[in-house]
Protein backbone atom coordinates (compact mmCIF):
# COMPACT_ATOMS: atom_id res chain seq x y z
CA UNK A 1 0.00 0.00 0.00
CA UNK A 2 1.16 3.53 -1.04
CA UNK A 3 1.32 6.30 1.17
CA UNK A 4 -0.60 8.91 0.28
CA UNK A 5 -3.77 11.50 0.93
CA UNK A 6 -5.55 9.58 4.43
CA UNK A 7 -2.98 7.37 4.40
CA UNK A 8 0.23 7.60 7.07
CA UNK A 9 3.36 7.40 5.58
CA UNK A 10 4.64 4.09 6.72
CA UNK A 11 8.25 4.28 5.51
CA UNK A 12 8.23 1.09 3.10
CA UNK A 13 6.48 -2.53 2.99
CA UNK A 14 9.02 -3.83 5.40
CA UNK A 15 8.05 -1.08 8.13
CA UNK A 16 4.40 -0.72 7.31
CA UNK A 17 4.33 -4.64 7.99
CA UNK A 18 6.25 -4.62 11.26
CA UNK A 19 4.25 -1.93 12.60
CA UNK A 20 1.01 -3.74 11.54
CA UNK A 21 -1.23 -5.34 13.64
CA UNK A 22 -0.44 -9.13 14.00
CA UNK A 23 -3.94 -9.95 11.73
CA UNK A 24 -2.25 -8.00 8.93
CA UNK A 25 0.28 -9.99 8.59
CA UNK A 26 0.49 -12.49 5.71
CA UNK A 27 2.33 -15.79 5.48
CA UNK A 28 4.94 -15.19 2.38
CA UNK A 29 4.46 -18.56 0.97
CA UNK A 30 0.87 -18.88 1.05
CA UNK A 31 -0.79 -16.03 1.85
CA UNK A 32 -2.70 -17.18 4.57
CA UNK A 33 -3.18 -15.66 8.01
CA UNK A 34 0.36 -15.59 10.03
CA UNK A 35 1.27 -16.77 13.41
CA UNK A 36 4.73 -15.69 13.83
CA UNK A 37 6.66 -13.06 12.14
CA UNK A 38 10.34 -12.95 12.20
CA UNK A 39 11.72 -9.33 10.99
CA UNK A 40 15.54 -10.61 11.64
CA UNK A 41 14.10 -13.21 8.18
CA UNK A 42 12.10 -10.64 6.91
CA UNK A 43 9.43 -13.78 6.97
CA UNK A 44 5.91 -14.30 8.13
CA UNK A 45 4.35 -17.51 8.43
CA UNK A 46 1.04 -19.43 8.85
CA UNK A 47 0.71 -22.85 11.34
CA UNK A 48 0.75 -25.15 8.09
CA UNK A 49 4.37 -23.21 6.37
CA UNK A 50 6.38 -22.82 9.76
CA UNK A 51 7.02 -26.15 10.81
CA UNK A 52 8.24 -27.47 7.48
CA UNK A 53 10.53 -24.17 7.27
CA UNK A 54 11.59 -24.39 11.20
CA UNK A 55 12.50 -27.94 9.86
CA UNK A 56 14.20 -27.07 6.55
CA UNK A 57 16.13 -24.35 9.19
CA UNK A 58 17.46 -27.12 11.02
CA UNK A 59 18.82 -29.40 8.25
CA UNK A 60 20.28 -26.45 7.15
CA UNK A 61 22.31 -25.69 10.37
CA UNK A 62 22.91 -30.03 10.36
CA UNK A 63 24.51 -29.23 7.41
CA UNK A 64 26.61 -26.06 7.81
CA UNK A 65 28.37 -27.47 10.58
CA UNK A 66 28.79 -31.26 9.50
CA UNK A 67 27.10 -32.23 12.62
CA UNK A 68 26.25 -35.62 11.32
CA UNK A 69 24.62 -37.86 8.87
CA UNK A 70 21.84 -40.02 8.23
CA UNK A 71 23.26 -43.16 9.16
CA UNK A 72 24.49 -41.80 12.37
CA UNK A 73 23.34 -42.59 16.04
CA UNK A 74 22.35 -39.72 17.64
CA UNK A 75 21.31 -39.39 21.50
CA UNK A 76 19.32 -36.19 21.99
CA UNK A 77 19.93 -35.06 25.63
CA UNK A 78 16.30 -34.21 26.88
CA UNK A 79 14.33 -32.27 29.78
CA UNK A 80 10.98 -32.55 28.95
CA UNK A 81 11.19 -28.52 27.88
CA UNK A 82 10.31 -27.34 24.51
CA UNK A 83 13.68 -27.08 23.27
CA UNK A 84 15.00 -30.79 23.94
CA UNK A 85 11.63 -32.25 23.22
CA UNK A 86 11.27 -29.91 20.02
CA UNK A 87 14.88 -31.13 19.13
CA UNK A 88 14.38 -34.66 19.27
CA UNK A 89 10.86 -34.35 17.18
CA UNK A 90 12.12 -32.18 14.69
CA UNK A 91 15.46 -34.69 14.08
CA UNK A 92 13.00 -38.04 14.00
CA UNK A 93 11.18 -35.99 11.55
CA UNK A 94 14.42 -35.30 9.03
CA UNK A 95 14.63 -38.55 9.07
CA UNK A 96 17.33 -39.30 11.36
CA UNK A 97 18.11 -41.88 14.06
CA UNK A 98 17.91 -40.89 17.43
CA UNK A 99 16.91 -41.98 20.63
CA UNK A 100 16.73 -39.96 24.25
CA UNK A 101 18.73 -39.55 27.31
CA UNK A 102 16.66 -38.04 30.72
CA UNK A 103 18.85 -37.71 33.78
CA UNK A 104 16.51 -37.49 36.60
CA UNK A 105 18.24 -34.73 39.20
CA UNK A 106 15.80 -35.17 41.89
CA UNK A 107 14.68 -31.35 42.00
CA UNK A 108 11.68 -30.49 43.58
CA UNK A 109 9.02 -27.88 42.18
CA UNK A 110 8.51 -24.78 44.16
CA UNK A 111 5.28 -26.05 45.16
CA UNK A 112 7.64 -28.86 46.97
CA UNK A 113 5.87 -31.13 44.33
CA UNK A 114 8.46 -33.18 42.39
CA UNK A 115 9.78 -30.88 39.48
CA UNK A 116 11.79 -33.85 37.44
CA UNK A 117 9.87 -36.40 37.61
CA UNK A 118 6.94 -34.20 36.22
CA UNK A 119 9.69 -33.10 33.65
CA UNK A 120 10.20 -36.66 33.32
CA UNK A 121 6.51 -38.19 32.17
CA UNK A 122 6.72 -35.27 29.03
CA UNK A 123 9.99 -37.11 27.89
CA UNK A 124 8.61 -40.66 28.56
CA UNK A 125 5.09 -39.67 26.88
CA UNK A 126 7.50 -38.21 23.86
CA UNK A 127 9.41 -41.32 23.95
CA UNK A 128 6.40 -43.64 23.75
CA UNK A 129 4.43 -41.22 20.77
CA UNK A 130 7.97 -41.77 18.76
CA UNK A 131 8.52 -45.41 19.33
CA UNK A 132 12.28 -44.51 20.28
CA UNK A 133 14.19 -45.38 23.13
CA UNK A 134 14.27 -43.00 26.12
CA UNK A 135 17.57 -43.63 28.97
CA UNK A 136 16.95 -42.57 31.95
CA UNK A 137 19.71 -42.13 34.40
CA UNK A 138 18.26 -41.65 38.11
CA UNK A 139 20.93 -39.72 40.36
CA UNK A 140 19.19 -41.07 43.13
CA UNK A 141 19.99 -44.72 42.03
CA UNK A 142 23.40 -44.06 40.76
CA UNK A 143 25.32 -41.78 43.09
CA UNK A 144 22.44 -41.96 46.47
CA UNK A 145 21.66 -38.27 46.54
CA UNK A 146 20.54 -35.91 43.39
CA UNK A 147 21.40 -31.94 42.63
CA UNK A 148 19.60 -30.42 46.27
CA UNK A 149 21.87 -32.85 48.25
CA UNK A 150 24.97 -31.68 46.01
CA UNK A 151 24.67 -28.39 45.85
CA UNK A 152 23.94 -28.30 49.76
CA UNK A 153 27.48 -30.31 50.21
CA UNK A 154 29.36 -27.54 47.92
CA UNK A 155 27.44 -24.47 48.63
CA UNK A 156 27.36 -23.02 45.45
CA UNK A 157 24.86 -22.10 43.20
CA UNK A 158 22.61 -25.35 41.55
CA UNK A 159 23.59 -25.15 38.02
CA UNK A 160 27.06 -25.18 38.77
CA UNK A 161 27.32 -28.78 40.19
CA UNK A 162 23.93 -29.83 38.11
CA UNK A 163 25.68 -28.58 35.40
CA UNK A 164 29.35 -31.12 36.14
CA UNK A 165 26.90 -33.94 37.02
CA UNK A 166 24.96 -33.62 33.60
CA UNK A 167 28.13 -33.44 31.18
CA UNK A 168 29.24 -36.47 33.24
CA UNK A 169 26.53 -38.31 32.93
CA UNK A 170 25.51 -37.43 29.31
CA UNK A 171 29.03 -38.03 27.88
CA UNK A 172 29.14 -41.48 29.86
CA UNK A 173 26.40 -42.56 28.22
CA UNK A 174 26.86 -41.76 24.71
CA UNK A 175 30.27 -42.77 24.63
CA UNK A 176 29.70 -46.23 26.93
CA UNK A 177 26.36 -46.49 24.51
CA UNK A 178 28.03 -45.99 21.05
CA UNK A 179 26.58 -43.00 19.77
CA UNK A 180 27.97 -40.73 17.09
CA UNK A 181 26.48 -37.61 18.61
CA UNK A 182 25.48 -35.81 21.74
CA UNK A 183 22.77 -33.38 20.51
CA UNK A 184 21.13 -30.88 22.87
CA UNK A 185 18.68 -28.34 23.10
CA UNK A 186 20.25 -25.01 23.33
CA UNK A 187 18.68 -22.22 21.53
CA UNK A 188 19.77 -18.86 20.46
CA UNK A 189 19.30 -17.49 23.67
CA UNK A 190 20.69 -19.90 25.27
CA UNK A 191 24.13 -19.45 23.01
CA UNK A 192 23.79 -15.63 22.85
CA UNK A 193 23.59 -15.47 26.69
CA UNK A 194 26.74 -17.29 26.94
CA UNK A 195 28.73 -15.61 24.60
CA UNK A 196 27.62 -12.21 26.18
CA UNK A 197 28.93 -13.52 29.76
CA UNK A 198 32.01 -15.20 28.93
CA UNK A 199 32.67 -11.86 26.75
CA UNK A 200 31.95 -9.80 29.53
CA UNK A 201 34.72 -11.64 31.58
CA UNK A 202 36.91 -12.56 28.29
CA UNK A 203 36.70 -16.00 29.25
CA UNK A 204 39.24 -17.17 26.21
CA UNK A 205 38.95 -20.72 27.35
CA UNK A 206 35.29 -20.81 27.13
CA UNK A 207 35.02 -18.53 24.13
CA UNK A 208 36.87 -21.08 22.29
CA UNK A 209 34.84 -23.92 23.15
CA UNK A 210 31.51 -22.21 22.25
CA UNK A 211 30.73 -23.78 19.04
CA UNK A 212 28.06 -25.34 17.29
CA UNK A 213 29.52 -29.06 17.17
CA UNK A 214 32.47 -29.99 19.83
CA UNK A 215 34.32 -32.85 18.06
CA UNK A 216 34.70 -36.43 19.66
CA UNK A 217 38.27 -37.06 20.92
CA UNK A 218 39.40 -39.55 23.51
CA UNK A 219 37.07 -40.45 25.62
CA UNK A 220 34.32 -37.80 24.76
CA UNK A 221 31.49 -37.92 22.41
CA UNK A 222 30.61 -35.70 19.45
CA UNK A 223 28.60 -33.01 20.87
CA UNK A 224 26.24 -30.68 18.94
CA UNK A 225 23.53 -27.91 19.20
CA UNK A 226 20.83 -28.28 15.75
CA UNK A 227 18.92 -25.47 17.18
CA UNK A 228 21.59 -22.81 17.68
CA UNK A 229 19.89 -19.99 15.69
CA UNK A 230 16.36 -20.62 16.90
CA UNK A 231 15.10 -18.32 19.55
CA UNK A 232 13.29 -19.64 22.39
CA UNK A 233 9.90 -18.36 21.23
CA UNK A 234 10.69 -20.10 17.80
CA UNK A 235 11.42 -23.51 19.64
CA UNK A 236 8.53 -23.39 21.34
CA UNK A 237 5.82 -22.51 19.02
CA UNK A 238 7.30 -25.65 16.62
CA UNK A 239 6.81 -27.41 19.27
CA UNK A 240 2.91 -26.30 20.04
CA UNK A 241 2.63 -26.44 16.34
CA UNK A 242 3.75 -30.02 16.25
CA UNK A 243 0.99 -31.37 19.43
CA UNK A 244 4.66 -31.62 21.45
CA UNK A 245 3.70 -31.37 24.62
CA UNK A 246 6.53 -29.80 27.10
CA UNK A 247 7.29 -29.10 30.77
CA UNK A 248 6.39 -25.28 30.72
CA UNK A 249 7.68 -24.47 34.36
CA UNK A 250 11.51 -23.77 34.90
CA UNK A 251 13.28 -25.35 37.36
CA UNK A 252 13.59 -23.76 40.60
CA UNK A 253 17.19 -22.84 40.62
CA UNK A 254 17.02 -21.11 37.29
CA UNK A 255 15.19 -18.34 39.04
CA UNK A 256 17.34 -15.23 39.41
CA UNK A 257 19.97 -17.17 37.52
CA UNK A 258 22.58 -14.80 35.94
CA UNK A 259 21.73 -16.32 32.61
CA UNK A 260 18.44 -14.40 32.89
CA UNK A 261 19.58 -10.97 33.30
CA UNK A 262 21.40 -11.65 30.07
CA UNK A 263 18.99 -12.47 28.47
CA UNK A 264 17.00 -9.83 29.28
CA UNK A 265 19.72 -7.51 28.31
CA UNK A 266 20.16 -8.98 24.58
CA UNK A 267 16.51 -9.62 24.46
CA UNK A 268 16.18 -5.10 24.88
CA UNK A 269 18.97 -5.51 21.93
CA UNK A 270 17.03 -7.06 19.87
CA UNK A 271 13.77 -5.45 20.01
CA UNK A 272 15.41 -2.36 19.12
CA UNK A 273 17.30 -3.54 16.38
CA UNK A 274 16.01 -7.40 15.29
CA UNK A 275 18.81 -9.79 14.20
CA UNK A 276 21.38 -8.61 17.00
CA UNK A 277 21.03 -11.77 18.84
CA UNK A 278 21.27 -13.72 15.59
CA UNK A 279 24.23 -11.83 14.28
CA UNK A 280 25.87 -11.60 17.37
CA UNK A 281 26.57 -15.26 17.45
CA UNK A 282 27.07 -15.74 13.84
CA UNK A 283 29.53 -13.31 13.44
CA UNK A 284 31.49 -14.43 16.55
CA UNK A 285 31.63 -18.26 14.67
CA UNK A 286 32.64 -16.75 11.67
CA UNK A 287 35.30 -14.78 13.34
CA UNK A 288 36.41 -17.85 15.47
CA UNK A 289 36.93 -19.62 12.20
CA UNK A 290 39.82 -17.33 11.11
CA UNK A 291 41.31 -17.96 14.38
CA UNK A 292 43.77 -20.71 15.08
CA UNK A 293 42.03 -23.48 16.96
CA UNK A 294 43.27 -23.67 20.72
CA UNK A 295 45.47 -26.69 21.69
CA UNK A 296 42.99 -29.05 23.53
CA UNK A 297 44.28 -29.33 27.20
CA UNK A 298 46.34 -32.66 28.06
CA UNK A 299 43.95 -35.04 29.84
CA UNK A 300 44.29 -38.34 31.23
CA UNK A 301 41.55 -40.77 32.66
CA UNK A 302 39.94 -40.10 35.98
CA UNK A 303 41.75 -41.37 39.04
CA UNK A 304 38.45 -42.77 40.54
CA UNK A 305 35.86 -43.16 37.03
CA UNK A 306 38.45 -43.41 34.61
CA UNK A 307 36.67 -40.05 32.21
CA UNK A 308 39.10 -38.09 30.39
CA UNK A 309 39.94 -35.27 32.66
CA UNK A 310 43.09 -32.67 32.87
CA UNK A 311 43.79 -33.38 36.52
CA UNK A 312 43.84 -36.69 38.45
CA UNK A 313 40.27 -36.55 39.96
CA UNK A 314 37.83 -35.37 37.41
CA UNK A 315 34.99 -32.34 38.65
CA UNK A 316 32.89 -34.83 39.06
CA UNK A 317 34.21 -37.20 41.26
CA UNK A 318 35.35 -34.46 43.44
CA UNK A 319 31.85 -33.19 43.49
CA UNK A 320 30.51 -36.88 44.23
CA UNK A 321 33.28 -37.23 47.26
CA UNK A 322 32.40 -33.70 48.87
CA UNK A 323 28.52 -34.65 49.00
CA UNK A 324 29.57 -37.92 49.91
CA UNK A 325 31.90 -36.45 52.91
CA UNK A 326 29.60 -34.05 53.94
CA UNK A 327 26.60 -36.87 54.20
CA UNK A 328 29.68 -38.82 56.49
CA UNK A 329 30.39 -35.87 58.51
CA UNK A 330 34.11 -35.57 57.22
CA UNK A 331 35.39 -32.11 56.21
CA UNK A 332 34.39 -30.93 52.62
CA UNK A 333 36.98 -31.17 49.60
CA UNK A 334 37.49 -27.77 47.55
CA UNK A 335 35.29 -28.44 44.78
CA UNK A 336 36.68 -26.37 41.25
CA UNK A 337 34.03 -24.90 39.30
CA UNK A 338 35.57 -25.08 36.04
CA UNK A 339 35.07 -28.05 33.52
CA UNK A 340 37.05 -28.44 30.34
CA UNK A 341 33.99 -29.28 28.76
CA UNK A 342 31.84 -26.31 29.68
CA UNK A 343 31.02 -22.77 28.39
CA UNK A 344 30.55 -21.11 31.05
CA UNK A 345 30.62 -20.88 34.83
CA UNK A 346 27.73 -19.25 36.04
CA UNK A 347 24.78 -19.93 34.27
CA UNK A 348 22.25 -23.38 33.47
CA UNK A 349 24.67 -23.99 30.08
CA UNK A 350 24.08 -27.54 30.27
CA UNK A 351 20.30 -27.69 28.86
CA UNK A 352 19.06 -30.86 28.26
S1 LIG B 1 18.42 -27.99 35.60
FE1 LIG B 1 20.33 -27.81 36.63
FE2 LIG B 1 19.36 -26.15 34.75
FE3 LIG B 1 18.05 -26.42 37.10
S2 LIG B 1 19.84 -26.63 38.44
FE4 LIG B 1 20.40 -25.12 36.94
S3 LIG B 1 21.51 -26.35 35.44
S4 LIG B 1 18.47 -24.53 36.06
S5 LIG B 1 19.23 -26.34 32.52
ZN1 LIG C 1 35.97 -38.95 37.70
Amino acid sequence: MKCGPGRPCTGGRGRAEEGAPKSYRRCKPCGGKAVIHMPQHRLALCRACYPPWFEKQTQRTIERFHMFGKTDRILVAVSGGKDSLGLWHALLQLGYVADGLYIHLRIQGSDGLAYSQRSLEFARAYADRSGRELIVVDLQETMGFGIPEIQRAVHRPACSPCGTTKRHYMNKVAVERGYDGLATGHNLDDEAATLFSNTLRWDMDYLARQTPVLPAAEGFARKVKPFCFFSEKETALYAVLEGVPYIREECPFALGATSLEHKDVINRLEHESPGTKRAFLANFLSAKDRLPAPAPPAMKPCRECGSPSPVEVCAFCRLRAATLARGSGLALTQVGARSVEGQGAVVCQVKT
